[in-house]
């Protein structure tokens, strides 16, 4: 158990859709703390680098341009074991195959248009988080309530 921080990026369709205050209530209510949040759109050189764990793979190219094709926003959630609690509530890849409850089970009927990225991994976080955020953009700070939550 070690507090955490990790990447999570609503993608085009959940912004347009409307749902980014449903989806940060969410992990505000989960007692995940957010740490650093910007609106931007991605180019295609950064898509390309974000995902390019999935370089070569058929659905590659769709996904690049489907991320790039609008606006997205990106935070850092900051928690104990922030990393493995944001993908539980983000659900499986595939919306239609996510259980109901999970954010991409719940509003997302699609594998490419599923609404949310996380991290999946520590080392994940450490490729993904300095294409979105500087060091210094990242806030330091405590609620007070850590001992109530964790
Ligand atoms: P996840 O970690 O759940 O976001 O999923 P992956 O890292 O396996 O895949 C990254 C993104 O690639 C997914 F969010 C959607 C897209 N993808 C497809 O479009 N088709 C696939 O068959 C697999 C992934």
């Amino acid at each position: 158990m070690s507090v955490e921080r990790t990447l999570i990026l609503i993608k085009p369709d959940g912004v347009k859709r409307r749902l980014s205050g449903e989806i940060f209530q969410r992990f505000e209510k989960k007692g995940l703390k957010l740490v650093a949040l910007k609106m931007l759109q991605l180019n295609r050189q950064n898509a390309e680098k974000h995902y390019s764990v999935h370089k070569g793979k058929p659905f590659f190219d769709g996904l690049v341009s489907y991320i790039t094709s609008g606006p997205i926003i990106a935070a850092i959630l900051e928690g104990t074991n922030s990393i493995s609690v944001t993908r539980i509530l983000c659900g499986p890849t595939d919306g239609s195959k996510a259980p109901p409850g999970t954010i991409r089970g719940d509003f997302s009927m699609s594998i490419e248009k599923n609404i949310i990225h996380a991290s999946d991994s520590q080392e994940s976080y450490e490729h993904e988080f300095p294409l979105f955020f500087k060091e210094s953009e990242i806030v330091e700070t405590e609620y007070g309530d850590e001992k109530q939550i964790f």
